[in-house]
């Protein structure tokens, strides 16, 4: 199956993702992880990205189009893939849809994991504490959830206006909310 994990920062589209690819064997193609890892290698892309990241504002959209087309052209996700972190703004989106169309691999479901913005908070300081990731300070956390608001949430209604979208609730444990979207994707395939 192809799917697109939707969510604030924090929400959990990562841990689920993570977990989803397990179930499913198919790749998670996150752009937050390929991302941190240009940055680590010191890639070109890593190099423009870095400063932009810290920051909590998006990265461009031409060089995020670069970086996804690469990535969706490979061989692995012909069985399917969990997309994470991409689309992050409409531009996004529909560049997504034309290139996935020219592909012949559309988006099949699209879900949204919905999270209150207390408990993102809180989430987000625990893993500032435990990894130490460069974004997860306070003040870049509050741009990035600004950010969400501003730019990332309208894709939520691009993907409803497509027909694709189920909304799952992302409180409680991480094997609840997991157990919500494996029960979205059996109703998906009958
Ligand atoms: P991401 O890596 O996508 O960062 P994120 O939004 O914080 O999500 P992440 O997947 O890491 O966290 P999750 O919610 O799973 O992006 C980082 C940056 O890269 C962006 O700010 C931007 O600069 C750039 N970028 C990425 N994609 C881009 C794009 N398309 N365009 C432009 N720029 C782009 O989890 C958060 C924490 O919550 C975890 O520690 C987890 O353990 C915990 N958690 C999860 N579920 C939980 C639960 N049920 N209960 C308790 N804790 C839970």
């Amino acid at each position: 199956m192809r799917i697109v994990l939707l969510g604030a920062p924090g929400s959990g589209k990562g841990t689920q993702a993570a977990l989803l690819v397990e179930k499913l064997a198919v790749p998670h193609i996150s752009t937050g992880v390929l991302l941190r890892q240009a940055v680590k290698d010191q890639t070109p892309l890593g190099l423009q990205a870095k400063a932009t990241m810290d920051a909590g504002e998006l990265v461009s959209d031409d060089l995020m189009l670069n970086l996804i087309e690469e990535r969706l052209s490979q061989d692995d996700v012909a069985s399917g893939f969990v997309l994470d972190g991409y689309p992050r703004n409409l531009a996004q989106a529909e560049a997504l849809t034309e290139m996935l169309q020219r592909l012949e691999k559309p988006i099949e479901e699209a879900i949204q994991i919905d999270v209150d913005g207390e408990s993102i908070i809180q989430r987000i300081a625990k893993r500032a504490q435990e990894e130490g990731r460069s974004d997860d300070t306070e003040d870049v956390v509050r741009r990035r959830l600004e950010i969400y608001q501003q730019q990332t949430a309208p894709v939520v209604g691009y993907y409803a206006d497509q027909g694709v979208l189920t909304r799952v609730l992302g409180e409680g444990s991480i094997d609840e909310v997991f157990a919500r979207i494996v029960g979205v994707l059996e109703m998906a395939v009958r």
